[in-house]
């Protein structure tokens, strides 16, 4: 029996945790976290080691499909890769001769891998990449922009040399990242305290000291009133706020009028509790964490609930601290080069980006870098500032990530051409004129990638097995599009030509990564001293490219909307078991969790004569959408004015046997949802809905 030891990457989520692979006889057997990497422990998650039932399953694309029917009506013509990378590179070909380079349009899920296809798009001439982060962290990245200057990875949370931890809209131990969820529990074992900021009680709060219960979007005055007890008590770190804030004075004026009696009244929370809170978390400084949030593309005014935490951390010293969020290290840090960029082996497009990102009125303190891609759909739509014919969405569903697929899918109209790469059925796949199979994480090989942190590293994803299908890597599907297009660069037959490129002058081989699958730059942790990139050099309080924009760098508290009497906030996060919309098929995963629940207060629920486990149907309380039928979870651990739910299901499609008609989709509950966005954060506003419920039959 041939057995054979294979490190490679996972890719069930895009966290893409090291893994080690064991393949007998051409088949893999198990898939583990590789043990060479320091915080694993040799661990995965549930859906990490589901990944083979991805792999040994029939019900994803096989081979490239080209459409024989109307979008979306499941009618296609199976083709040889041949005849697919003809029929998308002479499209491509003819929509920019009539239209200019910049009518494509590429997104994908962004991580660790993304320079390959923004090097194919911007070899074709087009500066339109974006990502799915509207849909995810922009408010996030923006917040730390605003503040530090720099973006949200360019600090590290050093959870496992933390001493108090607040996660705030943070679902740390079922939105896993398997390294962070082993460093938090380390920390806890050691005596850090956790403190949970959540409208229900997910499993985190199971863990914490503090549990706060906040009415929904309320956070924003619980983190003003933080602040204000912060330097009414003179909590801060007077020697850092001294050396580091620009204009510290202007946020003391700011926080004055929301004592912890204000926040009592909106938050719910008792002013007492959040005074003795404060000094608990003051204690522990600069060795703290208050978690700025992953997932905050839930109101409008996120971006600010965000950009308070950071400014919280900021006075607690913890940005630049050992256990607070120190800088992250990139290779020129600690001595060395980076990877070599593919990107850079075109000229940059000289046209506008579609989306205004980083130039439109409004739009001009965003992030250039994957901009907003709800925007560029809209310039899809509107034709404003010029017309987008193609689109090739890249491991991306954006009709499952964004509210209200029919609104979507009105603006994809004008599209020539619609291209999924993927290696599982999605509704943005069966909506496309071609599906491009990826094979999946198991069976490809991915270019190099570079993470930086407190020892930045290279890592790369090896093939483990042969593809079982017509599928293939996306470094060939690229190379087969490029061959057609005239891009010689990425023309290329093997990927050690791409590795080799990217390691030219790093002083890393090819050879390098088979001890381990990564290689580390830095013997030890290097914590870097403190620098900012904004115009001051110092923390923001005023953010200068924010007011340029014309949005304050923060505004008045606004209490949010309450819901009309008889009906609730939708609010949505994650389960430990499930990837978003992607991994519901997955037999294995199927199987453990099948479907979605509906959180419901107790008390509301009674009210509705709804009891638990009953059959309810939910449908959004302004008409329109589409009600979906599931159980109610009944429980006193939720807020009553917001019911909540595992997003991810309700899927429709005829191939995903399994996952069909399984559970609810909470986007098709905010009809009207997909132009709401926060004007200050670029991402779009998803728990701004309201829902009506209702006991049924089963
Ligand atoms: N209502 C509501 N909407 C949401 C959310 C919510 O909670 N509620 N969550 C939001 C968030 S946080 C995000 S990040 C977006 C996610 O939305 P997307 O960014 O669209 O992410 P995925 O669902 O992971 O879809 C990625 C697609 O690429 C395919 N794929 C191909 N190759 C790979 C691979 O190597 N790895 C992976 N992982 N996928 C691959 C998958 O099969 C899948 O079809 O949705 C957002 N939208
Ligand atoms: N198992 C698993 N892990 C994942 C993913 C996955 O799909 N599955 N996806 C990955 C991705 S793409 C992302 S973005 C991250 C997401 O990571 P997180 O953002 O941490 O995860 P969520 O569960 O979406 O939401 C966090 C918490 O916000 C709470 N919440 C909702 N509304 C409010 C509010 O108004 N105020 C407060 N304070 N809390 C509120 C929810 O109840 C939930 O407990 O997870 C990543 N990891
Ligand atoms: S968190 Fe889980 S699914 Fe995501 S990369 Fe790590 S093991 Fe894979
Ligand atoms: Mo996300």
């Amino acid at each position: 029996m041939a057995r054979e030891k294979i490190y490679s990457v996972c890719g069930m989520c895009t966290v893409g945790c090291p893994i080690a692979v064991d393949v007998e006889d051409g088949r893999v057997v198990s898939v583990f976290g590789n043990p060479h990497a320091a915080g694993l422990k040799g661990a995965l998650c549930a859906r990490g080691a589901a990944g083979p039932a991805l792999l040994y399953d029939d019900e994803r694309p096989q081979t490239p499909l080209i459409r024989a029917g109307a979008r979306g009506e499941g009618k296609w013509r199976a083709v040889s890769w041949n005849e697919a990378f003809d029929y998308v590179a002479g499209k491509l070909a003819d929509i920019r001769a009539k239209h200019g380079p910049e009518s494509l349009l590429l997104s994908d899920r962004g991580g660790p891998f993304v320079d390959l296809e923004r090097a194919f798009l911007r070899g074709f001439g087009s500066p339109n990449y974006c990502n799915h982060d509207a849909a995810c962290a922009r408010n996030v990245q923006h917040a730390a922009q605003s503040v530090t200057g720099g973006g949200r990875t360019d600090l590290v949370y050093d959870l496992k040399n933390a001493r108090h931890v607040v996660l705030q809209s943070r679902n740390i131990l079922e939105a896993i990242n398997v390294k962070e969820v082993n460093d938090l529990m380390d920390a806890r074992d050691a005596g850090c305290k956790i403190t949970v900021v959540d409208i229900r009680a997910n499993v985190p709060g199971a863990k914490a000291d503090n549990f706060f219960l906040l009415r929904p979007g309320t956070d924003y005055a619980f983190n003003l009133t933080v602040i204000n007890v912060i330097l009414a008590e003179n909590l801060h770190d007077r020697q850092y706020v001294k050396e580091w804030f620009a204009d510290l004075d202007a946020l003391r004026a700011f926080v004055e009028p929301y004592t912890p009696e204000f926040a009592a009244k909106e938050t719910g929370v008792s002013a007492e509790a959040l005074r003795q809170f404060v000094r608990q978390f003051a204690k522990a400084a600069p060795r703290v964490v208050w978690h700025p949030g992953w997932m905050t593309a839930r109101y409008e005014g996120s971006f600010y609930v965000s950009r308070t935490a950071y400014l919280i951390n900021a006075l607690m010293g913890a940005i630049g601290a050992k256990g607070g969020l120190p800088l992250a290290c990139k290779p020129g840090d600690v001595g060395r080069k980076g990877l070599k960029s593919l990107q850079e082996l075109f000229p940059k497009p000289t046209a506008r980006r579609a989306d205004g990102v980083g130039w439109a009125e409004g739009r001009t303190h965003f992030d250039a870098g994957p901009g907003l891609v709800n925007l560029a759909f809209e310039a899809i739509g509107s034709d404003d500032p010029y017309p987008i014919r193609a689109y090739i969405a890249h491991r991306h569903d954006p009709l499952m990530s964004f509210p209200d697929q029919a609104a979507v899918k009105k603006l994809w109209e004008k599209l020539e051409l619609l291209v999924a790469v993927t290696f599982s059925w999605s509704d943005t796949a069966w909506n496309a004129d071609v599906v491009l199979p990826l094979s999946t994480y198991l069976e490809r090989e991915s270019i190099i990638a570079g993470k930086g942190g407190l020892k930045p590293q290279f890592f790369m994803r090896r093939r483990a097995v042969a593809p079982r299908f017509n599928t293939k890597a996306d470094w060939e599907i690229y190379a087969g599009l490029a061959k057609r297009l005239g891009m010689e660069l990425l023309a290329v037959d093997r990927v050690e030509q791409l590795w080799e490129r990217q390691l030219e002058g790093t002083g890393v081989s090819i050879a390098d990564f088979d001890a381990k699958g990564f290689v580390e730059l830095a013997d030890k942790p290097t914590y870097k001293p403190l620098s900012f990139k904004t115009a001051s050099g110092k923390i923001e309080v005023i953010s200068p490219r924010l007011e340029k924009d014309g949005l304050p760098s923060l505004p008045p508290y606004v209490s949010p909307r309450r819901p009309p009497e008889d009906a609730f906030r939708l609010a949505f996060g994650r389960c430990g078991l499930h990837t978003q919309g992607h991994t519901v098929n997955n037999p294995l995963l199927f199987e453990l969790m099948p479907e979605n629940v509906l959180w419901i207060n107790k008390t509301r629920a009674k009210a509705l004569g709804i009891g638990n486990m009953d059959m309810v149907e939910v449908a959004p309380a302004a008409g329109g959408g589409t009600p979906g039928r599931l159980r109610a979870f009944v429980t006193e651990f939720i807020h009553p004015e917001c019911v909540f739910t595992v997003h991810g299901f309700g899927h429709t499609l005829p191939v995903e046997s399994r996952a069909r008609g399984r559970g609810v989709s909470d986007n098709e509950l905010m009809p009207g949802g997909f132009p709401r966005w926060d004007k200050a954060g670029g991402a779009v506003a998803m728990q701004e809905n309201f829902v009506r419920v209702r006991r049924v039959e089963a």
